[in-house]
């Protein structure tokens, strides 16, 4: 059953018809259909947790915005917002979150904190994430489109515990990246020892 929110609490200027229809001619169709299925996971995760579905609806449907941007938006957004030359190392699949965030902030004018960290913290995780960002975090990850070794192992974990679905992730995308010989960001790693690790250190 799909769920369409009447919004209500103004973390977004426009109605969500009008947010989709933006969506809609800014996204490939199949990251569109992608964005529509991550906030109807987001919904069903926010009411099982607690969560303002309002925020879920916005922060799931936004939290690839910036998916299909040229390299060049992304780094004028670093250079100009003065944020960690580091992430100039990265690239698309680091940026579209971490970076994007910014776009969806000045172009959707989004100023919630908390949706704007979801997006930011999507793929990468955080050592400390609200539930919101978990949320967004793990409907990603799990939403029904997705198809690869472990998902359905995913989505049991995480309907028991959304705390435990997130150290799921992180392990599983840590351990993908580094069989792959990807490189590793270092907020994933952080998020990992935050989440997954258990000995500090001994
Ligand atoms: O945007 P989506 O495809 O819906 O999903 P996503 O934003 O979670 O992931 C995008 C990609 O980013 C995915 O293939 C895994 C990858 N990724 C996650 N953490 C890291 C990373 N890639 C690199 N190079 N380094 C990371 O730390
Ligand atoms: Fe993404
Ligand atoms: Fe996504």
């Amino acid at each position: 059953m799909s769920k369409e929110l009447i919004y209500q609490q103004h973390f977004l200027p426009s109605s969500r018809a009008e947010l989709v229809d933006v969506l809609q001619h800014t996204l490939t169709k199949t990251r569109f259909e992608h964005v529509l299925r991550v906030e109807q996971t987001a919904l069903q995760l926010a009411l099982q947790n607690d969560v303002s579905l309002e925020k879920a609806s916005i922060a799931g449907l936004t939290h690839d915005y910036a998916k299909q941007r040229p390299n060049q938006d992304f780094i004028k957004v670093i250079q100009e917002n003065k944020m960690d030359p580091d992430l100039l190392n990265y690239g698309n699949a680091i940026w579209h979150g971490v970076v994007g965030a910014e776009l969806v902030k000045q172009e959707l004018h989004v100023w919630d904190e908390d949706i704007l960290n979801a997006i930011r913290h999507h793929t990468t995780g955080a050592q400390v994430m609200s539930k919101l960002e978990q949320v967004i975090y793990m409907a990603d990850y799990i939403e029904p489109g997705r198809d690869f070794p472990g998902v359905v192992e995913a989505r049991q974990i995480t309907q028991a515990s959304l705390s435990a679905g997130v150290a799921y992730q992180t392990k599983q995308t840590l351990q993908y990246l580094i069989e792959h010989d990807k490189a590793v960001y270092p907020k994933t790693i952080a998020t990992y020892n935050a989440w997954v690790a258990t000995n500090g250190g001994n």
